[in-house]
Formats: C-alpha cells, sequence, structure tokens
C-alpha cells in the first residue's frame, strides 16, 4: 500500500543545464617546429536534464524534493586540439503520464507516455571552438576563441496524469478499494466509512499472454466535486487519460441509478469529453439486496452488471468485459497511429 503523502502529481523545479565551456587560444610548442601553428581546443559541451518515462514509478515524489536540479558545465578545450570534457547529463526518472511546461511561458515541452520517452528539459550550452578551428589560408594564426554558450535555466513544472486502462469512478464507501484488491494485487485500505481512499491507487490485473491491463482507483466523487467538493476535483484530472471508466453505484444507496447520473454530470462540468470515454456501470455490493429486488435497468444508457465482492458474483464476467475493451481501445489506438501522417 502507498502512503498517502507519497502521491505527488504535480511539481515546479528549477533546472538549470551546464554551460558550454570556452574555445582555447593555445600555440604548438615543440623541439625544432620555430612557428607552431594554433592548436586551442574547443570547449566540452555542458550537460543537459532530461526527464525519462520510467514504467516503476508511479508518482513525482522523488523529483519533488529536488528543488534545483543542475548537470555540469563543460571543461575548457586544451593545447593540442583537446576538446574539454562535456558536463554528464542529468536524468530525472518520472511516472508515464507525465507532462512538462515551462513555468513562466506555460510552453509545452513535451511528455512521456511509453518507457524510456525522453524530453529534454534544459538543453546544455555547446562548447565554444578553440583557435584550432579558425584557422583558414587567409587567417593563419586567429588569436582568438569562442566562449561557451551558457546552458539553458528555468523553472519547469511537471503534471502527472495517471495512465490507466480502467478508472474507477463512484461515490465514496461503494467499494472501489474493495473490488481493486480482489481483482488485482493492490492492497488499498478499505474501510466502513467515506473518503478512506485519499489518492490514487493502481492495481494491475494480471492476466496470461501479456494480456494485463491497469486499474485506477480514485478516491470518491461527491456531488460539487467538480467546484472542489471532497477530494473529486484534484483527482477528477486522472481521469483524462484513463481508456474506459467504470462507474460503480452501491447498492446500498438510497438510489444507485440517480447517482449514476449525478456522477456523469459532476464529469461533464468537470470537462465534458469525458463523457466520450467508454464506460461500463457497475453495481456493487449486490449481495446486499436479494435479486429479486435489483433494479430494472432497461433505460440505463450502457451495458451494465452486478457485482460482489463477498459473493464474487460477476467478477470474473467483470474482467473479460474490461479486458476486452481495453483490448478494443489499444487496437484503435494502434490504428489511429499507423494512419497519423
Ligand atoms: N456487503 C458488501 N460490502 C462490501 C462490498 N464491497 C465493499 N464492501 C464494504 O464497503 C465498505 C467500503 O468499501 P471500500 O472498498 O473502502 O469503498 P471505497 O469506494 O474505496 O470508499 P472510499 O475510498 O472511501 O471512496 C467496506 O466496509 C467494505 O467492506 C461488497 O461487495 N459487499
Ligand atoms: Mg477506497
Amino acid at each position: 500500500m502507498q502512503a498517502e503523502s507519497d502521491f505527488i502529481d504535480y511539481v515546479k523545479i528549477r533546472v538549470e543545464a551546464g554551460d558550454g565551456g570556452a574555445g582555447v587560444v593555445h600555440w604548438r610548442r615543440e623541439k625544432h617546429v620555430p612557428r607552431g601553428g594554433p592548436d586551442g581546443g574547443d570547449g566540452g559541451d555542458g550537460g543537459s536534464i532530461w526527464m525519462v518515462g520510467d514504467p516503476q514509478k508511479w508518482t513525482l515524489l522523488d523529483v519533488k524534493y529536488r528543488r534545483v536540479v543542475k548537470a555540469a558545465s563543460g571543461s575548457p578545450g586544451q593545447g593540442r586540439c583537446k576538446k574539454g570534457a562535456s558536463g554528464e547529463d542529468v536524468v530525472l526518472r518520472v511516472p508515464l503520464g507525465t507532462t512538462a511546461y515551462e513555468e513562466e511561458s506555460g510552453h509545452f515541452l513535451g511528455e512521456v507516455l511509453r518507457a524510456g520517452d525522453r524530453v529534454c528539459l534544459a538543453r546544455g550550452g555547446k562548447g565554444g571552438r578553440g583557435n584550432h578551428a579558425f584557422r583558414s589560408p587567409t587567417l593563419q594564426a586567429p588569436d582568438f576563441a569562442e566562449p561557451g554558450q551558457p546552458g539553458e535555466k528555468r523553472i519547469v513544472r511537471l503534471e502527472l496524469k495517471l495512465l490507466a486502462d480502467v478508472c474507477l469512478v463512484g461515490p465514496p464507501n461503494a467499494g472501489k478499494s474493495t473490488l481493486l484488491s480482489v481483482l488485482t494485487r493492490a492492497r488499498p485500505k478499505v474501510a466502513p466509512y467515506p473518503f478512506t481512499t485519499l489518492v490514487p491507487q493502481l492495481g494491475v490485473v494480471q492476466e496470461e499472454r501479456g494480456r494485463s491491463f491497469v486499474i485506477a482507483d480514485l478516491p470518491g466523487l461527491v456531488e460539487g466535486a467538480s467546484e472542489g467538493k471532497g477530494l473529486g476535483l484534484r483527482f477528477l484530472r486522472h481521469l483524462e487519460r484513463g481508456s474506459i471508466l467504470l462507474f460503480t453505484l452501491p447498492m446500498d444507496h438510497p438510489d444507485p441509478k440517480g447517482l449514476f447520473h449525478q456522477l456523469r454530470e459532476e464529469l461533464r462540468k468537470y470537462h465534458p469529453a469525458l463523457l466520450e470515454k467508454p464506460y461500463l456501470i457497475a453495481f456493487t455490493k449486490a449481495d446486499l439486496v436479494p435479486p429479486t429486488d435489483r433494479p430494472s435497468c432497461s433505460e440505463l444508457p450502457g451495458e451494465h452488471l452486478f457485482l460482489s465482492a463477498v459473493t464474487q458474483e460477476g467478477l470474473a464476467d467483470l474482467v473479460k468485459r474490461l479486458r476486452d475493451r481495453v483490448e478494443l481501445h489499444r487496437g484503435t489506438l494502434k490504428k489511429q497511429e499507423v494512419f497519423v501522417p
């Protein structure tokens, strides 16, 4: 289980790439060579700062405590045309779904969606050329060299939107975390009171032949979440990157169907595009009402099923339907990728 304070999805840090080393003015001095030519080497390049997608990470916590991230500058060039050493790059490992912006201009720097994706947060300065580089037939003894260029220095904002295949959307106490714990190896806290889950939790539904998918258990949504009530607003944005929404409507609620419309309304107010996402409707805690008392759902816009973590009802069916939708979604994504000019 993850500690609540460890989930960090927004950080601002200062990044300072290394400056380029100066090129040098130097003259070849050797025995028996009375008039050695210019042999001043180029300066080394300054180190850059990168963020790289790491599937093992789920939070920006490590980055948060590094207020300033600096890369080393390049060394000056040397005689005998020796290039100065380059400053080493600094790599920040971040979770998949992290987007970087330049704070001052709001300029989008890039995002990492796949393992190994790299985005440059600050580019190191190029090393200056030494006087050797300026030789020409008309200028045989250049007595000047270039300074190194400064490295980029800026404040960047990193924002994480979790990349999950399925996001659980439901009110507090709906059995969302319980569902995550019976479908995956994640062990989120479960308790009979609202707002047990304070930060998103991820779990992987393991399937044979690499057909696994990720479920995100988000804190419960209350009416008014889109205006900041409860914990909803801060976490609603994680739905933006989710592929499929699973509405969880507890059967011990007086009006589970009404709840579905209320949840959709909160999503619409936050971002109408969320309503376009494929979804499934799950009535949770189905063991609490006899099958005869189940609501008729013919008018509900969407497929639904009844679930119980106690009797296991519907769980296998749920996994199958989710997996089919996830694969369909991944398939359409791939096709789109192919057709992008
Ligand atoms: N009878 C019954 N109780 C359930 C079932 N699933 C969950 N519960 C109970 O419902 C309560 C709330 O479960 P949680 O999984 O913590 O609910 P949640 O939706 O994660 O709640 P928040 O994190 O507060 O939003 C707990 O007491 C669970 O034991 C179920 O299928 N049947
Ligand atoms: Mg919970």
